[in-house]
């Protein structure tokens, strides 16, 4: 979900989360509709967790629908890097936009590779649409297998991302096509759930989270019409307000390595277990999401942070954000935002401490992942309403964006895990 600065308070934001304005009435979603997702009156209720539709695999096609005339169904090979690259190319022209279509995300190569690629990984799930005239990548879809707990319920699911139609190929029905395709491959390898998110209403969101901005180069976010002047205030007072320190206060704080992916797996699992939906990871997998790899061409995508306590040697802390730069579409691609996304962190405190106590801790925290995405040239640090993150949102001086971004289950029933910011719902 691209996303901007909208003058907007938490409280704002916590009475209007769950009403979704403009929702179309589920006979409209002539697609959805036909899907097994819950309706938007049923929305989970009444029924205990579980898929909603038990697939009988010897029904399901052995061979993809029919592709339009002139296009052709293809699967990726992105070990390729021409390949990885056409679908760069695509997304970066394509991909999603803001509702004023200033910014469009331009995830990077490497981004891709780094997202396509988590273990687990297979090239059938990097679906493709060309034109077979001209070879040219029209469409994309993709997936990666994660282990989803839900509540207290383990669901091998699929992530389902990076949907993209070309903009000439629009409302054409190519998408429900590609998510059919999908979804018949996934089928046919024994996965029947999916989880996605987007920054549309569809049927029906099982949490809903909203964006949050912390501006660390005001100036050229203010310059390129990301973030507004508020009013009564002056450029030079909003270059004070989101001044930081040159260094970080945390001790025992450096650059997370591969000696520690234990005790990440470790701090990181109990830390989830509060929230009602989050990844289950294996040590393959915080590996792979935490740590950037240095090998030729590969742009770092992801930095990682622990805190090590000095006199026991243990891992207290760690956080963690990545990279994923927006073109400012008028610019004509000559100007980026540079933006870092809160990503995976955990504390001990939450284990041992009260509440206050937690609070302190994380807005220390952050502060010095501000600092530290400062010094990696970020212009912007986005986080979501999810996990702990409303404790220090306010305090760290994030706004609030204009968008939400929602959560989706696919064949999987459970009541809405919708609630509150502060309700942890979603990790
Ligand atoms: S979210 C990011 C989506 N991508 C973008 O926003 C990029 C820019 N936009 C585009 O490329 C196109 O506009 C897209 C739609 C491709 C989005 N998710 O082909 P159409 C429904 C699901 O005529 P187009 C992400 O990547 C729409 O309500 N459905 O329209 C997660 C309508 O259905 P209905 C969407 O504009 C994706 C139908 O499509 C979305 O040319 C998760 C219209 O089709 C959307 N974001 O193309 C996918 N937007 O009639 C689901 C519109 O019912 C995965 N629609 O209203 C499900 C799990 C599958 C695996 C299951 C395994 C078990």
């Amino acid at each position: 979900l691209m996303d901007m600065m909208k003058n907007l308070s938490l409280g704002d934001i916590l009475t209007g989360l769950s009403t979704s304005k403009n929702q179309k009435d589920m006979s409209s979603y002539k697609f959805w509709q036909t899907q097994p997702v819950p309706s938007f009156e049923e929305k989970g209720k009444l029924a205990e967790d579980g898929p909603i539709k038990i697939i009988d695999v010897d029904r399901v096609p052995k061979e993809p629908s029919p592709m339009v005339e002139g296009f052709e169904w293809v699967t990726m090979n992105l070990q390729d890097t021409a390949e990885l690259q056409e679908v760069y190319e695509l997304l970066s022209n394509h991909y999603v936009e803001d509702g004023e279509a200033m910014f469009r995300f331009n995830y990077s190569a490497s981004f891709l590779n780094w997202a396509l690629k988590a273990p687990g990984w297979r090239d059938i799930w990097h679906v493709g649409v060309r034109a077979t005239a001209s070879r040219k990548l029209v469409a994309f879809i993709s997936g990666v297998p994660v282990r989803l707990r839900v509540r207290e319920k383990t669901v091998n699911s699929i992530e389902i991302n990076f949907l993209c139609v070309h903009k000439k190929l629009r409302s054409k029905r190519l998408a429900p096509t590609l998510i059919k395709e999908i979804t018949r491959r996934c089928y046919l390898n024994g996965i029947y759930q999916a989880i996605y998110t987007a920054g549309v209403i569809l049927p029906t969101p099982v949490a809903t989270c909203r964006y949050y901005h912390r501006s660390i180069d005001w100036e050229k976010l203010y310059d390129v019409g990301f973030s507004p002047l508020p009013h009564g205030s002056t450029r030079q007072r909003q270059i004070m307000k989101y001044k930081l320190p040159e260094r970080t206060a945390t001790q025992g704080l450096r650059p997370m390595q591969v000696k520690d992916v234990d005790a990440v797996q470790d701090l990181l699992t109990r830390y989830l277990q509060r929230s009602q939906m989050a990844q289950e990871f294996s040590k393959e997998e915080i590996e792979h999401w935490l740590l950037h790899k240095e090998t030729e061409g590969n742009e770092q995508v992801v930095w990682s942070y622990v805190v090590e306590d000095p006199s026991s040697g243990k891992i207290t802390d760690f956080f963690s954000f990545y990279c994923l730069e927006s073109t400012v579409i008028r610019d004509r691609g000559n100007r980026n935002v540079r933006a870092a996304y809160l990503y995976y962190y955990a504390t001990e405190t939450a284990f041992t401490g009260e509440k206050k106590e937690l609070k302190a801790r994380l807005n220390a925290l952050m502060k010095d992942c501000l600092i530290l995405a400062k010094k990696a040239k970020f212009d912007v640090l986005n986080a979501l309403t999810l996990l702990d993150n409303p404790m220090f949102l306010e305090e760290q001086k994030f706004g609030a964006g204009d968008g939400q971004l929602h959560y989706y289950l696919y064949n999987y029933r459970t009541t809405p895990l919708l609630g509150g910011v502060d309700d942890k719902n979603v990790a």
